[in-house]
């Protein structure tokens, strides 16, 4: 890499499909700007405009640049300042005793503020293994669709992202590519200009919708009928591709049965559609070739999005789409990069291991699990618990019963962080993380298949320390001798990826280091031949692993929880579907308090449509309650046309305290599950909304 001087090779470390590579620019000891890499293809020299304001974020006057100690009440936020040894013995003083009488008491909550490998879950994991700590199930955002993917194609892979520019037709399915991911979306209107049809389906017409040629509006939660219903057509029609069936296939005759049950009306009747949009759209994806599908995490996010991604999976292997790398599908690449798990996790830690795995707790249902500790079932009440990389006072669902839990005065909470977040102020012991540009990580991607290096480019800001060196100083005052506990960010970062995998015959750890990235050599069109990683070598439409479970080995549609199907008495209360899918210049909670980032939104809003507002006495600009059993939440109306009728829209997730009434849309979501890989069911919620003023005069 030929760098001038004073430049520092680095790579965005949120959760984005797009993995960017950044360049930083130091001047005396300080990153002076933050761009986008023009030398690393996916990045091709552009960023978001998020990260383009990264060094507000790092320098912001908010950064936690020492250790703190609590002295107010749980929730309050009032700390103050100790030393870092003070700070590790108050931890080993509270931890020891526990992980003593019951190490399962001790809990670690963590997800994906930052993807780097060894700022995740190395040393972390490799703490709480030793421990013999819960299980943290990580099922926040994906596992439905990961699940999905596994029971179809074998592993999370699909199409590169580089060839969506030679697709004919993209459907852009549950994701809002001008939001989450702007590199798709600069492919996207490439192949537009190459004379691609573009087409959205999204109960909502994002920015992303509003910019394809065709937007299907579908009722949220019901993807996997439209699915169903595309390949009933596409049968009937005899758009299927019979030899790619045969040789690459499992199951056909079974998946030919269960969809011929979804004819277009019924289809068009679950989906708020017309019966002819369903035709169009199986005729327009089974004529148009090569045929492409981007899916995102948007479209699982209710009861049955395993379901979903797994009906959606089938639709390239009816048609042979694969066979052209610019045919197929992607909602993640993550499961191309040979990533040694095993090697930074060390589940072999665990005491009694093999064989013994500690108690593991969903964090998507963390309210109940703070909340009911009394449940025989649930085993031992939750004493401690270590945050970082997470905010789950603000993300996780139902959060009056997050909020509930963090406040326990029997619970002891670690919290590491950049900033004072919601959940930072229930903290007991507060400590300050390094950011991106302060610390050393490698990365894989889930949107490209390229493996990444960044080099820190500044010293830490004050006291602040990575990840990897606060649970080093925690293992190191706890007493424990494990060896693994201490090895440095650079020896795990050897151990991050298997060089002998084919994939990576090319290269070694040195030339990523040097070259800062390393591209997996894969073939352009991955399944054009068959060959997914699935225990048949095909895709598996039909699958016995499911069956064995004792699960529906087909995909099928299963309305959400909460819906006039599974609960009518719920949708007459509540006869609105709420959705709170990602903000612009927010990443998750991350940047909320990016000043420049939000001011030009205000305040937090609530989308609905005009007849919705007509009926409930709103006009645009009205302070409304969005409120269900759960909670309720103060939001700002805007009456507009880009929310289907019957759905509510509020961008997300923003921090409690930065809102007028301290409370965000999470107070309103539920903690219930989805059909697969127990994942978090946001936009499975019915509200109802009425304008703040009439409540007020009601009560009066
Ligand atoms: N700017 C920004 N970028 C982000 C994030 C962010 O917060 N802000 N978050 C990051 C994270 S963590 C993730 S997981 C990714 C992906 O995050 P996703 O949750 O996939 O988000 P989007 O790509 O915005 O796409 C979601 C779209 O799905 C639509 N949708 C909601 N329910 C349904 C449904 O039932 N069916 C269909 N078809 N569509 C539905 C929404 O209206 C929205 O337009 O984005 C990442 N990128
Ligand atoms: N209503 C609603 N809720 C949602 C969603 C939604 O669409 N709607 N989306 C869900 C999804 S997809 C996801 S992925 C989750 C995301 O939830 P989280 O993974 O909790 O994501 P963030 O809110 O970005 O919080 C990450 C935190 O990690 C901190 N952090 C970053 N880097 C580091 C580091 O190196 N060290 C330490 N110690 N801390 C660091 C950041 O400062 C930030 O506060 O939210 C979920 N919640
Ligand atoms: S958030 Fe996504 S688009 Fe923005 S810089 Fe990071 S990886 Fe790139
Ligand atoms: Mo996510």
């Amino acid at each position: 890499m030929n760098l001038t001087p004073g430049v520092v090779n680095a790579v965005c470390p949120h959760d984005c499909p797009d993995t960017c590579a950044l360049r930083v620019t130091v001047e005396h000891g300080k990153a002076v700007k933050v761009y986008g890499d023009p030398d690393h293809p996916p990045t091709n020299g552009a960023l978001c405009t998020k990260v383009s304001r990264y060094t507000e974020r790092t320098y912001h006057a908010g950064r936690l640049t020492q250790p703190m100690r609590r002295v107010g009440k749980k929730g309050e936020g009032r700390f103050e300042p100790i030393s870092w040894d003070a700070a590790f013995e108050l931890a080993a003083q509270k931890l020891k005793p526990i992980a003593e009488r019951c190490p399962e008491a001790i809990l670690p909550y963590s997800y994906a503020g930052t993807m780097g490998i060894v700022q995740g879950e190395s040393i972390a994991a490799r703490f709480f293994h030793v421990l013999g700590a819960s299980v943290l199930e990580r099922t926040i955002c994906a596992t439905a669709g990961a699940t999905g993917l596994k029971y179809t194609y074998g592993a999370s892979v699909g199409m590169h992202l580089e060839h969506f520019v030679d697709s004919k037709l993209i459907l852009i399915w549950g994701s809002n590519p001008v939001v989450s991911s702007v590199h798709f979306w600069m492919r996207a209107q490439e192949a537009r200009r190459r004379g691609a049809k573009l087409v959205a389906i999204d109960p909502y017409r994002s920015l992303t919708a509003e910019k394809c040629d065709e937007h299907i509006a579908l009722q949220p939660g019901t993807d996997a009928a439209l699915a169903l219903g595309m390949m009933h057509v596409l049968i009937r029609d005899g758009l299927i591709d019979d030899d790619y069936i045969a040789r690459y296939t499992e199951g056909f005759a079974a998946l030919r049965a269960r969809a011929a049950d979804y004819d277009p009306q019924r289809v068009a009747d679950i989906c708020g559609i017309e019966a002819d949009v369903v035709v169009r759209l199986a005729r327009d994806y089974g004529t148009i070739r090569p045929a492409s599908i981007r899916l995102n995490y948007g479209m699982q996010r209710a009861r049955g999005g395993g379901n979903a991604v797994r009906a959606i999976a089938c639709l390239p292997s009816l048609t042979g789409a694969w066979r052209h790398p610019a045919g197929g599908l992607l909602l993640s690449s993550s499961g191309f990069a040979p990533v040694n798990a095993a090697a930074i996790t060390r589940p072999d830690l665990l005491p009694g291991s093999p064989g013994r795995l500690p108690r593991s707790i969903n964090m998507s249902a963390i309210g109940d699990a703070l909340c009911h500790p009394g449940d025989p079932a649930f085993g031992p009440k939750i004493e401690a618990l270590i945050v970082y990389n997470s905010n789950p006072v603000a993300v996780a669902p139902e959060s009056a019963k997050v909020a509930q839990g963090f406040a326990r005065e029997d619970l002891f909470t670690i919290v590491l962080e950049h900033f004072q977040t919601d959940t930072a102020d229930y903290a007991d012991l507060l400590l300050p993380a390094t950011t991106q540009l302060e610390h050393f990580d490698v990365h894989k991607a889930y949107g490209h298949t390229y493996l990444m290096v960044n080099q820190p480019a500044i010293e830490p800001l004050g006291q602040a320390r990575p990840n990897t060196a606060i649970f080093r100083g925690l293992a190191r005052a706890m007493g424990l001798a494990t060896p693994a506990l201490y090895e440095t960010d650079e020896q795990i970062a050897r151990q991050a990826f298997n060089w002998r995998h084919p994939s990576l015959a090319h290269a070694d750890y040195d030339t990523l280091i040097r070259d800062g990235w390393v591209k997996l050599a894969l073939p352009d069109a991955p399944f054009a031949e068959g060959g997914f990683p699935t225990p048949s070598g095909k895709c598996e439409f039909y699958s016995a692993r499911l069956e064995r479970e004792g699960l529906d080995p087909l995909p099928d549609y299963l309305p959400p929880y909460e819906s006039k199907a599974s609960d009518p008495a719920l949708a007459g209360r509540y006869p609105l579907t709420f959705i709170s899918p990602p903000a612009r210049h927010f990443l998750n909670s991350s940047f909320v308090n990016v000043e420049s980032l939000r001011r030009p939104i205000g305040e937090p809003r609530i989308e609905i449509h005009p007849d919705d507002a007509a009926a409930r006495c709103i006009v645009d600009g009205a302070r409304v309650r969005v409120f269900n059993d759960r909670g309720e939440v103060e939001l700002i109306a805007r009456v507009t046309d880009g929310a289907r009728t019957g759905v509510v829209v509020g961008l997300s997730i923003w921090w409690k305290k930065l809102s007028a009434d301290g409370r965000n849309t999470n107070q309103l979501t539920s903690q219930a599950l989805t059909d697969l890989g127990g994942g978090a069911t946001f936009y499975d919620c019915l509200v109802d909304i009425a304008p703040l003023d009439r409540m007020a005069s009601q009560a009066a």
